[in-house]
């Protein structure tokens, strides 16, 4: 077999890398060790920056996002019984950002593919990238019990943080910076109406809570729990107790308790991984790097990398040009840095840290009193969670 691009993995970076490749004309193919199914069920990420938007617009999947997407022009910081509105549009002259979940826009870059008369192997197993670094790399696979290879021009790694194209890349090649912290988020989505209209970050002494939604119907909540904690450990009745107990009683009066429909606790981390870019493997997505999803930007920031480095692949086979695949890796990871830092910044201001002392909680009470006296301090948070330029 041969293409121009071979994609390592179906997830959204995947998809939408895919998706604006054949819509430019340039051959791809897109290699999924799971099922679409797998894929869909993981229930991530709930908000969309502009860019994103506009790029799924431009990918032609935006149909039901236009329909269905909520946008949102403010969200709350809440800290014990008090409360905090950031106002993002007022605060970015005019910025919002849209909630609609991950599940969703990986569904409708499927479809979109699908009806462009493109396909995923789903359930390629054993696949491994190989020489890369040299002009004509190759990527293996199995499916079914036999074995392909397909010769290609570049292999874009999309594989998310576990995958198999980050690690295929010599160790002395690659700087690895990390923050394990030392809690997790237990997440549940029930078919409950939200308890906000708008989304709720919420600071407690018992920590952290975020209500969220998917939409008019369907709520997103999640509590902080440590690292150790077992989903299983946690009935809907407890969960919907704690979350009540974390979040501001006008908030809490109004949470909608129910049936959760998924449950599941994602690990909170920090990591970045430089350079992008190995001759003709370039990483995108949470190949690359991880975010804590307190600032909801893990999602985001992989359809930053893909604006660039989608870019950069139509320039080489349009204007025979390399100029972006040369820039990629540093003007992907000027972005990705700003977005760890907010997210950071944002898990730092909202959690509690077990061995946190009275300093430091001091420290986030300051940080919050500063937030609501100060318009260039709400401003910088406004401008941060609807996204930096790209
Ligand atoms: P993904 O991990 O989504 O996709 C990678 C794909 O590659 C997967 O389908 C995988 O099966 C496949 N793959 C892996 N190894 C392979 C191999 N060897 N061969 C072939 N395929 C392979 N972000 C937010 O903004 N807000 C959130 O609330 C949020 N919650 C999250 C919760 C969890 C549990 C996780 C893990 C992430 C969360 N994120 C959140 C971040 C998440 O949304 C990611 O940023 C997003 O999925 C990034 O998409 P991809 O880069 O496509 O990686
Ligand atoms: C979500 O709705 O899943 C969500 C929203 C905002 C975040 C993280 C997750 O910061």
């Amino acid at each position: 077999m041969r293409t121009q691009v071979v994609i390592i993995g179906a997830g959204p970076s995947g998809l939408l890398l895919g998706q604006l490749l054949t819509r430019a004309g340039i051959d791809n193919v897109i290699l999924e060790q799971r099922s679409a199914d797998y894929v869909l069920g993981r229930i991530r990420a709930g908000v969309l920056e502009q860019g994103m938007v506009d790029l799924l617009a431009e990918a032609g999947a935006d149909a039901r996002l236009r329909e269905l997407g909520l946008v949102h022009e403010g969200f709350s910081i809440g800290f014990g019984e008090r409360s905090f509105r950031i106002d993002l549009k007022g605060l970015t002259a005019g910025k919002t950002v849209t909630v609609y979940g991950q599940t969703e826009v990986t569904a409708d870059l499927m479809s979109a593919r699908h009806e462009a008369g493109s396909e995923v192997i789903y359930a390629a197993e054993d696949v491994s990238p190989m020489d890369f670094d040299g002009g004509h790399p190759i990527v293996s696979f199995r499916k079914d019990g036999k074995g392909y290879e397909i010769r290609c021009d570049f292999i874009a790694g999309c594989d998310g943080f576990h995958g198999v194209c980050r690690r295929s890349v010599p160790s002395k090649a690659l700087s690895l910076f990390e923050r394990i912290y030392p809690f997790g988020w237990l997440g549940v989505l029930v078919d409950q109406p939200p308890a906000a209209h708008e989304l709720v970050y919420a600071n407690s002494e018992r920590g952290f809570a975020l209500c969220s939604m998917r939409s008019p119907k369907r709520s997103r909540y999640y509590v902080q729990v440590s690292a150790s904690e077992r989903a299983e450990d946690w009935s809907d009745d407890r969960f919907f107790d704690e979350l009540r107990r974390r979040v501001p009683k006008d908030v809490a009066d109004s949470v909608r308790a129910g049936a959760a429909i998924e449950k599941s606790i994602a690990p909170l981390r920090s990591f970045v991984a430089e350079p992008m870019r190995f001759g003709r493997l370039f990483l995108a997505g949470d190949a690359a790097h991880i975010v804590p999803p307190t600032g909801a930007k893990g999602l985001n920031l992989a359809a930053s990398d893909i604006r660039y480095l989608f870019d950069a692949l139509r320039e080489h086979y349009r204007d025979g040009s390399d100029a972006g695949l040369e820039a990629y890796s540093k003007r992907a990871l000027a972005r990705v840095w700003k977005a760890e830092r907010f997210s950071w910044w944002m898990t730092g201001l909202l959690h509690r840290f077990p061995e946190s002392s009275g300093f430091d909680q001091r420290m986030q009470l300051a940080e919050f009193e500063y937030l609501c006296a100060s318009r260039a301090a709400s401003m910088s948070v406004a401008e941060n969670y609807v996204g930096l330029p790209y």
